[in-house]
């Protein structure tokens, strides 16, 4: 196997015997092949478009697929098997139904599982001999699965928008055949376009079905029920999930990147709906342990699962676990059905609590314009002085402890702006207000990153300046899987420049590359705690 994918790359260059996030190679394998064949699909997907009898579903099929393989989301062969199989089916319907011939492998390639790993072997990341080409095509690709799972979450809700799918086809069909460097890095800040117009849609899904976040307390702490504990980003499961609870007497909490669903106006009106339990996706074997009670996980971050909560752990979606029950999509107008969770409760003792307090989020967009005068009001006092964009995604580095330093270190007319599971290194410090505007700001899941682009234009508009850059924003970007880098290309794209990013920078990019990304956007490895500070509050 190898892959370089996410930010905990084995020593900053790729995992090659067994990912540090518990992947064995066998379904690292898998991953690869399904991938490459996907880029097959998409570019047989891509001729009905030019034929002009596009696949209406295609794009939301490649999307699905993509997604099962972002970091930490399915770790189970049987269902990445199934997938493939899948792929090469749909992929030879349309060549049929087409009449199209083509002599690359991937729109070809066919087998049986016994061959999928060898044939993996030939067809993985490094069968790109050159490192930049490689690192274009990666890049555009991890840019495509973070795009990919923003327009599944729409999906589901109803939301889709032709264009965004069509990108995805064309895009995945170019980082199979496009070599030349600068076509590529075109593509790239193309993806970058378009992952502004996934986040918009999944936003607009998002705010239009469950109302717009508001100010909310969150509590951190447990009660006497038998609980379900809920984890990643899917909003559909965490609304049918509360509907079939009401009234069992078990209640529900949410985990990790679900804490931002009791920001919605939707879900406030169910008593059962506790509050979130323990902290980021890599802490979460202490979490589970402790929690007693079933947890579904609904999409990514998944860790190597323990005994202590092996017969407790669910997962649906694109999530999978090997010997995890799976719970199974919802039918055409129907609903998932959760009951399994529900009997498993029912046999469970209460969590034990591990905290006894509050914390407050709910800073999306609309409650962040709702405070709009306050807010501007202490920036032409001085009272605010500058926004900090803290972002993304937590992880198990030990250096990740440098967000946690910074949040402390900033002084306090620095206001943290924040989305993403990057938060819980600094969501439980007390960094106190200004004139009432709370110094840590959440926006909500990575998902709501959309939140933090808007409200930077807005603040443009409102400050006058033709410059996103000249605005009193600093970025200081942790990233983790693929999600955060079609998030950083929507910033790119935006003309968002001297992002610090980290704790490392991604292992896929080529020296040349990331030169390119260094010289045209200066774009930044994080550095020394004080000195970054300083740096920041100085516009630097
Ligand atoms: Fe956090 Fe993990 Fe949200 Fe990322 S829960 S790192 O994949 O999706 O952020
Ligand atoms: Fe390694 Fe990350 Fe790939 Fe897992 S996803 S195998 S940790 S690079």
């Amino acid at each position: 196997m190898f892959c370089f994918q996410c930010e905990e790359a084995s020593k900053g260059f790729g995992c090659t015997t067994k990912g540090v996030c518990g992947k064995h190679s066998t379904t690292a394998q898998l991953q690869d092949l399904l991938v490459y064949l996907l880029k097959g699909l998409a570019i047989v997907a891509d001729e009905a478009i030019q034929q002009g009898q596009p696949d209406t579903s295609v794009g939301r099929f490649i999307a699905e697929a993509l997604f099962m393989t972002i970091t930490n989301a399915n770790f189970d062969d049987a269902r990445l098997e199934a997938k493939i199989q899948a792929i090469i089916a749909r992929r030879d319907a349309l060549k049929t139904a087409l009449n199209y011939s083509s002599n690359l492998d991937a729109v070809n390639w066919s087998g049986t599982p016994d061959q999928y790993n060898a044939k993996a072997v030939i067809v993985g990341v490094l069968s790109q001999m050159n490192e930049d080409v490689r690192s274009l095509h990666e890049l555009l690709v991890y840019g495509l699965k973070g795009m990919a799972a923003y327009v599944d979450h729409a999906a589901i809700l109803g939301f889709e928008k032709t264009e965004i799918n069509t990108f995805i086809i064309t895009g995945l069909a170019a980082s199979l055949t496009e070599s030349d460097l600068q076509t590529l890095i075109g593509w790239v800040l193309k993806c970058g376009e378009f992952g502004v117009t996934a986040m918009a849609l999944l936003d607009e899904a998002n705010t239009s079905t469950y109302g717009n976040p508001e100010i909310t307390t969150v509590n951190l702490g447990v009660r006497t029920n038998p609980g379900i504990l809920i984890s990643g980003h899917d909003l559909k499961d965490i609304e049918e999930l509360l509907q079939q609870t009401a009234g069992t007497g078990i209640d529900v909490y949410t985990h990790s990147e679900m804490l931002p669903a009791h920001y919605y106006p939707a879900f406030k009106k169910y008593s059962h709906f506790v509050g979130n339990y323990g902290n980021a996706w890599w802490e979460q074997d202490k979490d589970f342990a402790s929690f007693n009670g079933p947890i579904l996980m609904t999409t990514n971050c998944i860790t190597p699962v323990k005994d202590a909560y092996r017969d407790r752990i669910f997962t649906t979606g694109q999530a999978g676990w090997p010997g995890a029950l799976h719970i199974a999509d919802r039918p055409q107008g129907g609903t998932k059905d959760f009951s399994p969770l529900i009997e498993r409760a029912k046999t469970c003792a209460p969590p034990i609590e591990l905290e006894q307090r509050h914390i407050v989020g709910g800073f999306a967009h609309a409650q962040v314009m709702a405070l709009a005068d306050q807010v501007l009001d202490a920036v032409k006092s001085g009272a605010i002085k500058r926004f900090i964009v803290m972002g993304g995604c937590d992880g198990r580095h030990k250096q990740r402890s440098y967000y946690t330093d910074v949040a402390k270190a900033l002084p306090k007319e620095a206001v943290i702006l924040t989305a993403g599971c990057a938060k819980y290194r600094y969501n439980k410090l007390d960094l106190g207000d200004i004139n009432g505007i709370p110094r840590l700001l959440d926006a909500g899941q990575c998902n709501d990153s959309y939140s933090l682009a808007y409200i930077a234009l807005k603040l443009k508009e409102i400050f006058g300046v033709k410059d996103i850059n000249e605005l009193p924003i600093s970025y200081d970007i942790a990233w983790y899987e693929q999600k955060a880098i079609i998030v950083l290309l929507a910033l790119l794209y935006l003309g968002v420049k001297h992002i610090r990013l980290g704790p490392t920078l991604p292992a896929f990019l080529s020296p040349n590359v990331a030169k390119v990304l260094i010289e045209q956007f200066d774009i930044k490895p994080i550095g020394e705690v004080e000195a970054d500070v300083r740096a920041m509050m100085a516009a630097a």
